[in-house]
């Protein structure tokens, strides 16, 4: 089974770069060898974690990464999208670990001798916990201690990286960590979550200053997730609803990077909710950026609610993958032209999107056909929005391979290499081989 593109598709081009993915907590293991960050505890609270996994080992990559370097480069990819783990590389007094930079700048070098783009993300999620112990996102210090990191790995790393993403998906950070607490650190309270995802724009934007400056070279920007917002019938309210919900969850993230301010709906929400803004933090969160980056993998449904701004409703009868997660493309295109049209966009490089499924072993081939039409249907959804005029530099696959899911531990797969957890065995799974032959038969 193949993954194929039309025969004229800009994404055949050379310029158009395919990449695989993964971050630092999801793959790394050897928690030993640095601080420990808001995930190595957060498994601890009871029933955080369905399997009650943690990242002490995951894939081992810090003890194989040059055999996954291999594996990324036999995938035939340009790129490949990576994340530094705050803990390893900085210690406690704000001075470098240099055992922990040397880990990356060696796995920068080889990625530079393989003729692979190192596509850069600065925060995947892993705070360090001392951090946390201040009051992570929450304390608008974190913000300031980003900058400082920032500043360390970029003097670190020199010429070694094509693109710094400063933030993988805030949304996640503020709100799956500091407002519904299932994500580490655990914190719940509606109060919570805009004040985290404040912090961390303003962190964003504090970092992109020190790359606009020091590292004027590479692709610098920030990674947005998104989840579509549809409204379960046509109703006035129910369209009001997704509205509000969209708003929400999605515009929060990105209008004030472009608009420098947060949607409207701000005025709706109890001011205990509201972040705490100082005169000046907009400007310096709309500094300009080079490329966005989108991650997409569903959509979302929902009703108007006469306690509640939305309810989220789940689709009857439809697709779904091993997360749960309505398989629904279409949705892909039209987010992709909806912020072409809302916003003033710098290139997009679409820097996640993909599938778990449920594999199945067989005499040691995994012939995951339904992540290949995932892949296929999601592809041809950004072939479509490129057709429609939105301006998309790259694609890449989450995740290069098995990993700790977060919340989920091991028992979600998104890769397209399966790992064997208990002998740490990689093995090219149909869809890694079907991306493969996409790439190099553009
Ligand atoms: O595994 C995660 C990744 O860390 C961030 N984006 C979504 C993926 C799938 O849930």
């Amino acid at each position: 089974m193949k993954i194929t593109l039309p025969k004229l598709s800009p994404m055949r081009s050379p310029e158009f770069t395919f990449g695989v993915a993964t971050s630092s907590f999801q793959i790394e293991g050897s928690v030993e060898t640095r601080l420990p960050c808001i995930w190595d505890s957060f498994y601890q609270q009871e029933g955080s974690v369905a399997d009650n996994s943690n990242g002490d080992v995951a894939c081992d990559h810090i003890n194989r990464w040059q055999e996954d370097l291999a594996l990324i480069s036999s995938l035939e990819v340009d790129a490949y999208r990576f994340s530094i783990s705050w803990a390893r590389v900085m210690n406690k007094d704000g001075s470098v670990n240099q055992q922990g930079m040397k880990f990356y700048i060696a796995l920068l070098d080889e990625l530079k001798s393989k003729n692979i783009k190192a596509f850069v993300t600065l925060y995947h999620w892993d705070l360090p916990l001392h951090l946390e112990e201040q009051g992570g996102w929450l304390n608008r210090n974190t913000a300031y201690k980003f900058r400082d990191y920032t500043q360390c790995v970029v003097a670190e790393f020199g010429d070694r990286v094509y693109s710094y993403a400063t933030l993988n998906e805030p949304f996640c950070s503020a709100y799956l960590g500091y407002e519904i607490g299932i994500h580490a650190p655990g914190i719940k309270g509606k109060a919570f979550g805009k004040k985290a995802a404040h912090h961390l724009l303003l962190a964003h934007g504090l970092a992109m200053q020190v790359l606009n400056q020091e590292s004027p070279n590479t692709l610098n920007g920030i990674v947005l997730n998104f989840t579509p917002c549809y409204a379960e019938t046509n109703s006035r309210e129910d369209i009001s609803a997704s509205e509000f919900a969209d708003d929400y969850f999605n515009q929060w993230y990105i209008k004030p990077l472009f608009d420098a301010q947060y949607p409207e709906i701000l005025n709706q929400l109890p001011t205990t909710d509201h972040p705490d803004v100082v005169d000046g933090d907009l400007d310096i969160i709309s500094q300009p950026i080079d490329f966005l980056g989108i991650n997409y993998y569903s959509r979302a449904i929902y009703r108007a609610d006469t306690t509640e701004n939305f309810i989220s409703v789940l689709p009857k009868d439809v697709p779904l993958t091993d997360m749960g997660w309505e398989i629904y493309p279409k949705a892909f295109t039209e987010l992709l032209e909806d912020l072409n049209n809302k916003y003033i966009l710098p290139p997009i490089y679409i820097t996640e999107n993909g599938a778990a499924m449920v594999d199945e072993k067989i005499n040691g081939q995994i012939n995951d056909t339904s992540r290949i039409e995932y892949y296929q249907s999601h592809i041809a959804a950004v072939n479509n929005a490129i057709a429609k005029g939105v301006n998309i530099h790259g694609y890449f696959a989450w995740s290069l391979m098995d990993n700790f899911e977060w919340a989920e531990g091991y028992l979600k797969r998104f890769g397209i290499v399966h790992v064997d957890y208990e002998t740490q065995q990689r093995t090219i799974k149909a869809s890694g081989y079907a991306y493969r032959d996409l790439i190099s038969n553009r």
